[in-house]
């Protein structure tokens, strides 16, 4: 079999978002060597001293197109020079088993065919990441470097009759120009589970399960976790067969978001609800995202989650292990989390939102926890946020504390005080309008209009301190990332945060972030969130004039 270089045209639009490269499936699939382009891209930023005989990951969430771009990455890499690539059983790993296998083997980076969160199928999204040596997702300097070479590639280099069958596990070697090059198709949890049951006691968690018949539900949505699930929950901690649910990986995610949040993971909401089981948790497309939910529906805040299993750390055998270096959040993340590193004089950081923004902290051994409001939390075990881990994270909690999740959750606050928090999505909005409420809060900022004035929303009133576009620079490599959300920070600490989505493959969505503390001797320290939140909520809708610009009267999703 023979390598050749094929003439291609370049697109302008393959710039990678918050998280890879994110279209619709049909741009992946209709517009001549789109995807072949993107992945000649990934593999040029490489040095070429690097690439030569390297070993790179490969696999994805499952969804429609997944299996056609593994075999494209097949093709394209050998003729690259990469020297052997894993790929997990059919194309299948999730996200965070992917950092795991990138560090495992000492790979050069994996590619990830996932538009995560974003729904699946011939009319839905598909999505390419690219993560480094490290596990974790490409930083912007390597995005950039990639985007710069999309923009001007004239040709990719591709073994068009190397046809390999990823669908059993096995080794295959081939000798292809002269070189070696294997392709090693492995098992798509055996090694993620292998790494769980070093960082968790599951004989604790089992025989706490079995002891009390807690009943758990973990809902896949049709995503990647679905096989990590049964294995890990039903076998490994003895679970009934019903505790997986949705747990069959499927091509359009049986037509829905495999977004856990309250919107789109309604279901499991619901049976919670019934108050039959104790414990429940979903999880988005590749992995990497969980929702937790209590005993009749208690719902965890994203933000309360991270900050509680940083405060019960120590019980996670890991982390009694290895030192608990610190913790960081990303900005918009509410500041649950500072309390504790205070209470407990850890170190802290603050990072804009995306995975990527964590890897030098965690390289360096800066921090060893960290997490996003967005339904994301992690820690240095890999480097991506990681949805199974956070679950067993919690099962280790609550086998250690013997206290329901709800009661974690409040005992939490009446130590702590209370970050109330809530994000509202305006997806798939007119990018027009989006823009323009942007250049206003901008104008805002430039103009000063807003500072020291006392806004009032529901009767309440809230003075104005600062307000800016967060800067970021990194305290590892000093690089500077600017624009990474508008910040109205008020007189005693409440925040108003809002942000242009960056993994949207249509339209604009909006964000808007609302972080206001109580002390834990406040009345309503218990109320619902919506509650407490009502007059921020009012002031942030108009100062932003939301609904006039965009024409919408209630957000898509309420966190
Ligand atoms: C969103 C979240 C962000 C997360 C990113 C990738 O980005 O807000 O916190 O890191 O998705 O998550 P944005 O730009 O749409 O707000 V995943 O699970 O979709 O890779
Ligand atoms: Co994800």
């Amino acid at each position: 079999m023979e390598c050749k270089e094929v003439s291609t045209t370049a697109f302008d639009d393959q710039k990678p978002g918050t998280s890879g490269l994110r279209k619709g499936t049909q741009v992946f699939m209709t517009k001549q060597n789109y995807t072949e382009n993107f992945i000649q891209s990934i593999l040029s930023s490489i040095e070429d001293t690097k690439r030569k005989g390297c070993t790179l990951i490969v696999g994805g969430d499952g969804r429609f197109y997944m299996k056609t771009a593994v075999s494209l990455i097949i093709k394209i890499a050998v003729a690259n020079g990469v020297g052997k690539l894993i790929i997990g059983q059919s194309g299948v790993l999730s996200t965070p088993a992917i950092s795991n296998l990138i560090r495992k083997h000492s790979a050069i980076g994996g590619i990830i065919l996932t538009a995560s969160h974003n729904p699946g199928g011939p009319n839905a999204d598909f999505g390419i990441k690219f993560n480094t040596s490290n596990g974790g997702p490409a930083p912007s300097g390597v995005t950039d470097k990639i985007y710069e070479i999309s923009k001007s590639l004239t040709s990719f280099k591709i073994c068009p009759d190397l046809c390999v069958n990823f669908d059993s596990i096995g080794s295959r070697t081939y000798t292809i120009d002269g070189a070696d090059f294997t392709v090693d198709v492995i098992s798509s949890v055996q090694d993620y589970v292998e790494m769980m049951t070093n960082i968790f006691d599951f004989n604790a968690i089992k025989s706490y399960i079995q002891d009390i018949n807690f009943k758990m539900l973990f809902d896949s949505l049709h995503g990647v976790v679905g096989p990590y699930a049964t294995k890990i929950v039903c076998e490994e901690l003895g679970a009934t067969p019903d505790s997986a649910i949705h747990s069959t990986p499927l091509e359009d995610f049986g037509g829905k978001h495999p977004d856990p949040n309250l919107t789109y993971a309604a279901e499991l909401v619901d049976e919670m609800k019934k108050g039959v089981h104790d414990f429940g948790v979903a999880f988005d497309g590749d992995g990497d995202r969980n929702m937790i939910i209590g005993k009749n529906g208690f719902f965890v805040s994203p933000c309360d989650s991270l900050a509680v299993i940083a405060a019960n750390h120590k019980s996670i055998p890991y982390f009694v292990a290895n030192q608990m270096t610190g913790f960081a959040r990303s900005m918009p993340t509410s500041g649950a989390l500072d309390r504790v590193a205070e209470e407990l004089k850890l170190p802290f950081f603050e990072v804009p939102t995306g995975w990527k923004f964590f890897g030098n902290l965690m390289d360096a051994g800066k921090i060893a926890l960290c997490g996003e409001e967005s339904f994301g939390t992690g820690s240095n075990h890999i480097r991506e946020k990681d949805g199974m881990w956070a679950a067993l994270a919690w099962l280790s909690i609550l086998a250690d504390t013997k206290l329901s999740v709800q009661e974690v959750i409040t005992n939490h606050w009446k130590t702590y005080g209370r970050n109330c928090f809530t994000r509202y999505d305006y997806e798939q909005v007119d990018s027009v309008a989006a823009n323009s409420m942007m250049e206003n809060l901008t104008k805002a900022i430039n103009e000063k209009t807003l500072f020291g004035k006392t806004l009032t929303g529901a009767g309440k009133n809230y003075t104005v301190k600062l307000m800016d576009n967060y800067r970021y620079e990194d305290p590892i490599d000093k690089t500077v990332t600017e624009k990474q959300g508008i910040r109205i920070i008020f007189a005693d600490g409440s925040r108003i945060i809002f942000r242009l989505s960056g993994t949207g493959s249509s339209g604009a969505t909006i964000r808007m972030y609302v972080d206001s503390y109580i002390s834990k001797e406040d009345p309503s320290l218990e109320f619902a969130a919506a509650q407490i939140l009502k007059p921020l909520v009012e002031i942030a809708l108009e100062i932003s004039q939301i609904p006039q610009l965009t024409g919408r009267n209630s957000p898509t999703v309420i966190t």
